[in-house]
């Protein structure tokens, strides 16, 4: 039988995680053929919440579950961890600054990162889903010096998922048959959900569709701000479609992407695409041998470049304030 894996989810007892742990537990994350040890990491005055969590989980008898720990400090949280995901992050409240908002998070990626590098298992890989997420992966990346940065990523995948499924309802294709979509950029409001190279039922998306209109007032808007769209509609932020990008995230990563497609990842730039090497933006990339490759060779119309510029300017400001406040 094959070496349990651990699992460190932090923010267990938040929303995401009660959506995202019985997948993780039933095999979904990594394989039904893989046991695995679950972790969650909270902080004290959720540790409560956890354990019913944790109660349910046993109660679900997954054949795949082999252990459940709580902890409520980064240090046991994440010792022996080869999957880490970073759910739990400080949410902006009202009359935040940016600043504050950064700083604080940088109070809890921070110290995260550092005991990550001091105790996960060498082939540790980590996706930070808790806002803000590309910069508190460059916070936790930088704080892990002896973990190559490659292992640090941020989940755009869900947005990756939101516009395979406007696109599916715009043409009235399964999302099976649409490949190749890319979202480039910082997961926020600038994000560029692009389509000029995806495939629609192996014809060309944006040929198929041909409304440049609808591409920019509609499209585009529509998955850049679903986020605050599903607030809206349920009283409370997605979680479900979250956790499930989650798993898709990991998954890929893990077990590779489909000849002939693609999916996105905020990772480590290499200086693709004018993206300036080390921020943590999103990219259309594979996965090969458990390692994520950026697409290259994509040709990039005047439409995109001023779109993909934009998202990356922003996340260059992020970089630049987290800097300044001696957060990497
Ligand atoms: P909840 O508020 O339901 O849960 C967050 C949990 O994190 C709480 O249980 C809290 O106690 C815990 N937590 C806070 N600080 C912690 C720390 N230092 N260590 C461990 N746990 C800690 O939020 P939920 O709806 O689950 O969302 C979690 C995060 O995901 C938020 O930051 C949210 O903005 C972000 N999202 C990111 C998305 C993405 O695509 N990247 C989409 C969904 C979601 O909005």
């Amino acid at each position: 039988t094959r070496t349990p894996v651990n699992v460190t989810v932090t923010g267990a007892a938040g929303q995401i995680g009660y959506a995202l742990l019985f997948r993780i537990a039933s095999g979904q994350l990594l394989g039904k053929d893989v046991p695995v040890k679950l972790r969650l990491l909270e902080i004290p005055q959720a540790v409560k919440a956890a354990e019913g969590t944790a109660m349910e989980l046993i109660d679900s008898a997954f054949p795949n579950l082999v252990a459940v720990d709580i902890f409520d400090n980064p240090a046991d949280g994440f010792a022996g961890a080869n999957v880490a995901l970073l759910v739990g992050a400080r949410p902006r409240t009202a009359g935040m600054e940016r600043g504050d908002l950064l700083s604080a998070n940088g109070g809890i990626f921070g110290p995260q990162g550092k005991a990550i590098n001091d105790g996960a298992a060498d082939d540790i890989r980590v996706l930070v889903v808790g806002n803000p997420a590309n910069t508190n992966a460059l916070i936790a990346a930088s704080a892990a010096p002896d973990v190559p940065a490659e292992r640090f990523t941020a989940m755009t995948r869900l947005d990756h998922n939101r516009a395979l499924g406007q696109l599916s309802l715009k043409t009235g294709t399964p999302v099976s048959e649409i490949t190749k979509v890319t979202i480039w950029g910082n997961h926020s409001a600038t994000q560029y959900p692009d389509i000029f190279h995806a495939e629609i039922a192996g014809k060309n998306a944006a040929e198929v569709i041909n409304d440049e209109a609808w591409l920019a007032n509609d499209f585009i808007p529509t998955v850049a701000k679903r986020g605050a769209a599903i607030i809206e509609a349920r009283g409370a932020s997605s979680a479900a479609s979250a956790a499930s990008a989650a798993i898709d995230h990991v998954h890929s990563w893990v077990n590779g992407t489909p000849e002939g497609d693609w999916v996105s990842a905020a990772i480590p730039s290499d200086g693709s695409y004018g993206v300036p090497e080390g921020i943590i933006s999103s990219f259309p990339v594979t996965s090969k041998d458990g390692k994520w490759e950026i697409v290259q060779g994509l040709e990039i119309n005047d439409f995109s470049r001023t779109r993909i510029d934009a998202s990356v300017a922003e996340l260059i400001e992020e970089r630049d304030a987290v800097k300044a406040l001696g957060l990497i």
